[in-house]
Formats: structure tokens, C-alpha cells, sequence
């Protein structure tokens, strides 16, 4: 036996191969085949190149081996007959490994493929040892696949008379070149395919277009797999389905009766073809274009009908396919009904309105109508038409179209009746006159006489007087009112104005009374002159432009107290109304109030415009009076002593008052003062401001006057003496001594020689001495006296001796006693004398007039 040229190991068995493989390469490069050998399988040339060995033993090993993929197989190589343990060898005689497990036992050697696959196709050699002896066998391992039935897919969709592809799948498939596959319809052979190498997967399309019939019938799709010793059930593998055929769909048919009596039931049956089951819509369609669904059934049930029921009818049919729809006009059909009398715009029109009386009724076909009018049991026809509505208007209905109307309704299945009872009313007018009854205004004031009509629709105006006459002013009329509108109301306006309104037969009137008053202004008092004490005064009061005279009354009134009233004169215009007022006046009537009030006492004019007044007050007008004069502290003044003189009067108006002196008939303005007191002061009085005081007040009226005398007294002083013509005289000359001396009262001068105890008095200082005697030379003293004192002089008269005559006694005295006698009965001209010769120069003959 040969030793084995090789021992079998999985890996190290390539590079063995390839020693042998280049061995052959240079043998075959001999035989002028070099490049093929490349390519050619090196295993397969092994083993057509091997020596086969002489065996003694048996080595049981099937040549040949199917495996289906995916089963567990085992090989088995085995050497039965050998009595001792054999040494195996497995060798792959392809370009692959053997992708196997090898379980060895005694004189068995077992490949086992836990799951054989494609790759496991292989020609193995087993090399078995019995001792020195060595066996080998060769086998071939081939596998098949076609583990499942064809899938097909497209069958159950099928679109009616379309073209759909139907497909036949199918995967895993081993050797692929030996597949075989047909779609079969029936007994035909609709389309095959042949398997090709290396795509052990196949999808093979059927196209096909079906016909109605089809639907239901069986498509096959059929694979066989080609391979020798494979079992009979495994070799060919066939799925048969039934093809469903769809359609949109058609054949859509409605069925029913479409005219029916209201009332009864309606049924319309729609009917339809298609696949899948199509599905039903019933729709009504409304005329303005609406539709409302009325069921998703093939049927449509309406039970009792009604006249809104009548329209068309659409039964829609739709599956996943499309849809159809077919529709159908269903009239309802019913006899008059609803029918229907109606008198607009009211049941109970007034007389003169518009009433339009209308007649109509429903019903299918269209019912004709007549309207009539029932008079006494008698229908007269008014109107009749071939429409279902008929109407007849009464431009102005009277009363007399009261009564009942009828309105009859007909058509093929029946007929219907109404009735209506119109009443005409008359219209209940009212009349409103604003203002009512009486309006008394001023003269000048603005008036609207407004009338108002109500309850009638359409008031005729018109105005008239008491007599029935027209008015002439134009009124403003609109609508159910009328205004006369007075701008400025004059006297003429007075009177009674009347609205009289018609309507129809009725006739209503409504009037009121205008009185107009006239009182503008408030009185106006006069007094006619000055109110001088003791006289009339007059006091006249007017109240202008008024009107009705005979409505106004003139009161006068002494403060609260009312004194005289007078009422006006009928007038048929304004007037100037006055009223006189005579008064004996009196002083206590001064700044006394007199009111005139003049009233209208007339009904309806407001208070604020009744009564006016006006009011004067008097002013007492009298001359002065009650003048008097007072000295203060007393009338006998000594010199020096300070007085004050005031003046008191009354008058009105106030006058003037003049202080004045009066002193031997001369006066003497002291002051002027135009108030009713004056005063008049001197700090010191002086001799010659004794006087008679005056006090006079004047004005227009006439003058007052009083007086009072004041008496300055003063003792005597600045007396002189003045001897005429010498104080040296010849014997038997006469001497006038004249003495002066300022003093009040008068002084008594006395003169008296001083030698002798003889005195000679004057009481104007005037002494005449006569026919001198030297025995009277001598000193001689004048002494002034008065009661407040008194003054004395000394002087010296010498008498020179001429011839003896008789001696002058003191007899010759006696004339100046007489002298004196005079001069005190005019003692106070003495004194104003004596101031005058003061102030003028010395008369001495004036000084010896004295004396006489
Ligand atoms: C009368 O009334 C009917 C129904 O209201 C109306 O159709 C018709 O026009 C009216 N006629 C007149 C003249 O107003
Ligand atoms: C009514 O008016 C007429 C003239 O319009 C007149 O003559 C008549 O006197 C008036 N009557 C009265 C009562 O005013
Ligand atoms: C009333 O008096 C006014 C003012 O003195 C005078 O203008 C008017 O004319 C008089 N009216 C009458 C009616 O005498
Ligand atoms: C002057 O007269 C008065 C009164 O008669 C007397 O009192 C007074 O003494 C007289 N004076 C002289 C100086 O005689
Ligand atoms: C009176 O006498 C005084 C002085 O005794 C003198 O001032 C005055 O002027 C005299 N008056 C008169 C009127 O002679
Ligand atoms: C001289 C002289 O004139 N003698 C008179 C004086 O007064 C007496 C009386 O008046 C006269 O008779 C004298 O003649
Ligand atoms: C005239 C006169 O009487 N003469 C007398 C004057 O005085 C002497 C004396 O006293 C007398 O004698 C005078 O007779």
C-alpha cells in the first residue's frame, strides 16, 4: 500500500496543494499548456492525476450525496471490515473547506452539518488507514434550497378593465438555474420563467386586464425546482389565490313612485353596481340651492308627507372606486289648504283709510281663488284668478263696507273656505287748542296758538272767529298740528280764535280767548311846583301806553296808608293814564314818602306784571322862621371880657344868615353864613363892640330877624381937659371947660375949685364959666366918675383983673347944672360923640353947642 502523499489537516494542506500544483505546472508546461492550468481547479486535477491505490478493505462512502439546506446531515466514511482502529482523512478535492465537524470513531469517521448551507456542496475524499494498508473513496455532496410556496401579490385588487400586474414571488433558491415558475389560470399557462445561476430570488409579473367573470377565479403561480433524487413533494411548490375584481360604481337605478297625496308615505329605491359594496347617500336638494342628507341607506322613507317634501331627490352611490349619483323630482300633491283671508294694515280700518283685503291659498297643483262679498245671505262674486293669491284694495273705506268677505280655494283634490268680517270704524278725532280757554299777554309778546288733532290720520285745519268767519292770518299747518304764530300780539289780536278739525264725517272745534293788556312801564310822579308850607301841592302820577284803561287803578299811598284811588277811563287803545293828587302841605310833611301804585287788575295776568309803583318824596318848602340870637355869658360886658353871639333859624330851603351891629342906626355887617347856625365869637370885648346885635335869615321865602344889646362898660379914663378960650382970661371973661373921657356908663364930671369947697357937676363935662373975678383964678380938678371908677385932672385957670365989677358968684353955675341934665338923657350919644371927635378934629363950637 502507498502512504498516503498526504495526511489531512484542515490548513496546512494549502500549502501542500500548492507544492503539488507547481509540481504539475512544470509538468504540464511540457505538454505546451501553460496559462489554463491557472485557472483550472488544482483539486480536480489532483484527483484525476492521483494513483488509485489497491484496496483490500471496503471503505463505505456514498459516492454521491443530496442535502437539503438547512438540515442536520452527517457523512459517513466507514471501514467495517478492518479489525483495528483506522486512521482517517478527509480531503477536499474543491477550492473550499469542508465547513464541517468530523466525529471519529473506530473504523468510522462522521461529517456532521448541524445546518447545511449552500457552501457545504463540496467532492470529498476519505482516506481510511487499516494499518499499513490505506483505502480512499471520493463523494459528492450537492444541496438544494426552495424552502417556501411562491407569494403572490396583486390578486385581490384587481381593477376592472384595467391593466393590473399581478406578481409571483419567491427567495432562497438553490440551485437557482433549475427553477422553473408559471402563472397558470386554469389549465393555461399565462406566463414562465426560467431560473438563471447565482439569483436565488424571482419576482415574476403578470400583467393582466380582467373582465367581470373574473372575479372569483382561481390565479396560480407554480415553481418547480429541477434537481435530480430531490423528494416529489419538495420539487414543485404552487400558490393558488382568487382574484377579487373592484369597480366604481354603475348601474345606478332609482325606483319609486315620485307624485304622492300629502300625507302619505314616499319610498324611492336606489340600486347600484360596484365592488366594493357601494355605499348610499339620499340628499334633497332645496330650491335655493341647500341640500339636507336624508339617509345613508339604499332606501329613502318619508312618511307623511308634506308640500315642503316636494323637490328633487339625489341618491348618491360611492365606493373606494368612485361614485354615481342619479336624482329624481318627487311632487307632493295636496288639496287648498292654509287658505287664508286678511284685511292690512288693520282688521278694524277707520273710515277714509286704505284697506287692501287679500285672498290666498296653498295646494298642489296651484288652486285657483275667488273672493266675494256676502250681502244678506248673497255671495257676489268681487274678484276671482287663476293663482293662488288675489287682493282688492279700498282707496277709502267707507262705513257702509262693513260685512263679510269670503274667499273660496280650488283644485283636483279638493276645495277650502274663509271667511272675514271687516268693520269700518268712524275716527275718534280729539282736538287739542293750546293754550286753553284764556290767554291774557302783553302787547308786544309773542303767542302761538297750537292745535293739535289726534285719532284721525289725515285732520282738515281751520280757523275761524266768534262769527264763524275765516281768520285771515295764514297758519302753519304739518301734519296733525296747526299754529297761528302772533310775532309781536298787537291790540287788534284780542279776540276769540277757534280751531275747527274734520275728519271724515266727524267735525270738532276747540277755542280760546286772546286778551291783550298793555303796561310797559312803571308810572312816572310829577309834583307840579315847589311844596310851600301852607299851600296845595300838586302831585300827578302817569302810567303810559296802557290798555284796557278801565282795568287799571291809580292808588296813591302815604307810606302804608292809602289815600286816594281812581280807576281808568274805558278806552278802545293805550292810553296815557293819569291820576292827580292834591295835598295841603304842611312842615311835617317834609321828606314824607308818597307812592303811587297803579294795578291792572285784570284775571290772568301774572303778578310780576300787575302792579307797578313810583314814588316821590316831598320836600316842605316854608320861609325862616324861629331866628334867634343869644349872647353868651352875658349882654353887660365889662372891657376885656370875652362873648360869644350865636344865631338859631329854621327854613327850607336853608337861607342865609347876617350877624350885623347896629349903633346909632348905622349896621354893621359882622358875617354871613349859609348854614341854619352861627356863631361868632370876641375873645375881648372893647367899648366900642357895644350894640344892638342882629340876627337875620333869608331865603326865596322871606326873612326873620332877632336881636340883643350888648353893653361894654369901663370906668373913665383918658380924660382930658380943654379950657377955651385960655386958661388966662381977662376979669368978666367967660371960660368953657370942656372935659372928655372915654368910660360906660357916662361918668358925672365934677369940677371943683380946690380952694373952695364949691362943686360943679356935668354930665356932658361941659363947664361955662362966666364973667370971671380975679378971686376965681385958682386950681381947679375935673373929676370923671363913673360907678366902675374914676379919673381926675388938675389945672390952673388965672383971671387978671380988669376993672371992679360985681364978682361972679357961684350962681354963675347954674347953667352947666342944666347942660348936665340934657347930657344924661342922651348919655349914650355922649360917648359916640365923644369917639367921633376922636377920630375927626376938634370943633370948639361944637364943644359950645353942647353946653346949650
Ligand atoms: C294687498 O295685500 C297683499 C298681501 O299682503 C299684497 O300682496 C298686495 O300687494 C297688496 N295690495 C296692495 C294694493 O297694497
Ligand atoms: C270775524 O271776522 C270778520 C271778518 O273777518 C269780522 O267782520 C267779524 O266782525 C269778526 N267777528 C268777531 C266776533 O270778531
Ligand atoms: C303818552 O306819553 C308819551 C310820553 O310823554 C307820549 O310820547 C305819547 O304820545 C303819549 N301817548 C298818548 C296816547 O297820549
Ligand atoms: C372924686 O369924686 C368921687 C365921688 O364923688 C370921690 O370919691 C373922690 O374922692 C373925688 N376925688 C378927689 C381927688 O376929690
Ligand atoms: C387914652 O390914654 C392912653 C394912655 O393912658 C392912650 O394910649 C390912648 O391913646 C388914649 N386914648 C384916647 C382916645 O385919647
Ligand atoms: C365978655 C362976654 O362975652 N361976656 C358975656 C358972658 O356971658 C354972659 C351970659 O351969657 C353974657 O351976657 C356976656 O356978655
Ligand atoms: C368983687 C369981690 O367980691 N371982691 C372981693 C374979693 O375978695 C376980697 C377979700 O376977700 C374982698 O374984699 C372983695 O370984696
Amino acid at each position: 500500500m502507498t502512504p498516503p502523499p498526504f495526511s489531512y489537516k484542515s490548513d496546512p494542506e494549502l500549502n501542500e496543494r500548492k507544492h503539488i500544483k507547481s509540481a504539475l505546472l512544470s509538468l504540464l508546461e511540457l505538454f505546451g499548456c501553460s496559462s489554463e492550468v491557472d485557472s483550472m481547479d488544482s483539486a480536480l486535477l489532483l484527483t484525476l492525476l492521483l494513483p488509485v491505490a489497491v484496496v483490500s478493505y471496503v471503505l463505505d462512502l456514498p459516492p454521491q450525496v443530496l442535502f437539503k439546506v438547512g438540515d442536520r446531515r452527517q457523512l459517513s466514511c466507514r471501514m467495517s471490515s478492518c479489525p483495528e482502529k483506522v486512521k482517517f482523512a478527509w480531503i477536499t478535492l474543491e477550492d473550499r473547506p469542508i465547513f464541517a465537524t468530523i466525529d471519529t470513531q473506530d473504523r468510522e469517521s462522521v461529517l456532521v452539518f448541524d445546518s447545511v448551507m449552500k457552501n457545504h456542496e463540496n467532492t470529498l475524499l476519505c482516506k481510511a488507514m487499516c494499518g499499513k494498508e490505506t483505502k480512499q473513496a471520493k463523494t459528492q455532496i450537492k444541496t438544494y434550497s426552495f424552502p417556501k410556496k411562491p407569494v403572490i401579490s396583486g390578486y385581490d385588487r384587481l381593477k376592472l378593465g384595467e391593466e393590473n400586474i399581478l406578481r409571483c414571488e419567491g427567495s432562497s433558491i438553490h440551485p437557482s438555474e433549475m427553477l422553473e415558475v408559471q402563472w397558470l389560470y386554469g389549465d393555461t399557462v399565462l406566463q414562465s420563467y426560467e431560473g438563471q445561476s447565482e439569483r436565488d430570488a424571482y419576482s415574476l409579473p403578470l400583467k393582466f386586464t380582467p373582465s367581470e367573470e373574473d372575479d372569483g377565479k382561481a390565479i396560480t403561480c407554480r415553481a418547480s425546482l429541477r434537481v435530480d433524487n430531490i423528494p416529489a413533494d419538495e420539487m414543485t411548490k404552487e400558490t393558488s389565490a382568487p382574484m377579487t375584481v373592484l369597480s366604481a360604481p354603475h348601474n345606478v337605478k332609482v325606483s319609486g313612485a315620485t307624485g304622492v297625496l300629502r300625507g302619505s308615505n314616499l319610498t324611492l329605491t336606489c340600486e347600484a353596481e360596484g365592488k366594493p359594496k357601494p355605499a348610499f347617500t339620499w340628499t334633497a336638494l332645496k330650491p335655493d340651492g341647500s341640500s339636507v342628507e336624508m339617509g345613508k341607506h339604499h332606501d329613502l322613507f318619508i312618511q307623511g308627507v308634506s308640500l315642503s317634501d316636494t323637490g328633487t331627490y339625489q341618491c348618491d352611490v360611492s365606493n373606494d372606486l368612485g361614485n354615481q349619483k342619479t336624482s329624481v323630482s318627487v311632487v307632493v300633491q295636496a288639496p287648498p289648504m292654509d287658505t287664508y283671508i286678511a284685511v292690512s294694515p288693520q282688521s278694524t280700518p277707520k273710515e277714509g283709510d286704505s284697506v287692501n283685503i287679500s285672498c290666498k291659498s296653498i295646494g298642489v297643483p296651484v288652486p285657483y281663488v275667488v273672493l266675494s262679498r256676502m250681502v244678506n245671505g248673497v255671495k257676489t262674486e268681487i274678484l276671482s284668478s287663476e293663482g293662488p293669491e288675489i287682493s282688492v284694495t279700498i282707496d277709502s273705506v267707507k262705513l257702509a263696507d262693513s260685512g263679510m268677505f269670503l274667499c273660496e280655494a280650488f283644485n283636483d283634490y279638493g276645495k277650502q273656505n274663509e271667511n272675514l268680517t271687516l268693520t269700518v270704524e268712524a275716527h275718534l278725532l280729539e282736538v287739542a287748542l293750546q293754550p286753553d280757554v284764556e290767554v291774557v299777554l302783553e302787547k308786544g309778546s309773542s303767542l302761538i296758538l297750537s292745535c293739535q288733532a289726534s285719532g284721525c290720520p289725515q285732520p282738515k285745519f281751520s280757523w275761524k272767529n266768534l262769527s264763524n268767519m275765516p281768520i285771515l292770518r295764514r297758519p302753519k299747518t304739518d301734519g296733525f298740528r296747526s299754529q297761528l304764530v302772533f310775532d309781536r300780539v298787537e291790540l287788534e289780536d284780542e279776540g276769540t280764535y277757534l280751531c275747527e278739525v274734520t275728519c271724515g264725517s266727524i267735525k270738532k272745534s276747540k277755542q280760546t280767548e286772546v286778551k291783550v293788556f298793555s303796561f310797559p312801564m312803571s308810572p312816572v310822579v310829577k309834583n307840579s311846583g315847589p311844596s310851600l308850607v301852607g299851600e296845595m301841592m300838586k302831585l300827578t302820577c302817569t302810567a303810559q301806553e296802557v290798555f284796557p284803561a278801565n282795568f287799571f287803578q291809580i292808588l296813591w299811598m302815604d307810606g302804608e296808608r292809602e289815600m286816594h284811588s281812581e280807576t281808568g277811563p274805558f278806552s278802545s287803545g293805550t292810553i296815557n293814564l293819569t291820576s292827580e293828587y292834591s295835598y295841603h302841605v304842611n312842615t311835617t310833611d317834609q321828606d314824607k314818602r308818597i307812592t303811587c301804585k297803579v294795578s291792572l287788575k285784570m284775571h290772568g295776568v301774572p303778578a310780576a306784571q300787575a302792579v307797578k309803583t313810583a314814588s316821590t318824596t316831598l320836600s316842605v318848602h316854608y320861609p325862616p322862621r324861629a331866628t334867634s340870637i343869644t349872647v353868651s355869658p352875658l349882654t353887660e360886658l365889662k372891657e376885656g371880657e370875652s362873648v360869644s353871639i350865636s344865631c338859631l333859624s329854621d327854613s327850607f330851603p336853608v337861607g342865609r344868615t347876617v350877624l350885623s351891629r347896629v349903633m346909632n342906626g348905622v349896621q354893621t355887617k359882622i358875617m354871613t353864613n349859609d348854614r341854619l347856625e352861627t356863631l361868632y365869637t370876641i375873645p375881648s370885648v372893647e367899648l366900642e363892640d357895644s350894640g344892638v346885635y342882629v340876627c337875620e335869615t333869608s331865603n326865596m321865602y322871606g326873612s326873620h330877624n332877632d336881636s340883643v344889646e350888648i353893653t361894654v362898660k369901663a370906668p373913665p379914663r383918658n380924660t382930658t381937659v380943654e379950657i377955651f378960650p385960655s386958661k388966662d382970661v381977662q376979669e368978666g371973661q367967660n371960660i368953657t371947660i370942656c372935659c372928655r373921657s372915654v368910660s360906660f356908663p357916662p361918668p358925672m364930671v365934677v369940677l371943683s375949685k380946690l380952694d373952695s369947697e364949691k362943686n360943679v357937676y356935668s354930665l356932658d363935662g361941659v363947664f361955662l364959666l362966666i364973667n370971671l373975678t380975679p378971686n376965681d383964678t385958682g386950681l381947679y380938678q375935673i373929676n370923671v366918675t363913673n360907678y366902675l371908677g374914676y379919673e381926675t385932672e388938675i389945672f390952673n385957670i388965672s383971671v387978671m383983673e380988669k376993672r371992679v365989677n360985681d364978682p361972679l358968684g357961684w350962681n354963675d353955675f347954674l347953667i352947666p347944672a342944666i347942660c348936665l341934665g340934657v347930657a344924661a338923657a342922651l348919655l349914650g350919644l355922649v360917648v359916640y360923640v365923644w369917639r367921633a371927635r376922636k377920630k375927626g378934629s376938634y370943633d370948639l363950637t361944637k364943644c359950645n353947642l353942647s353946653t346949650v
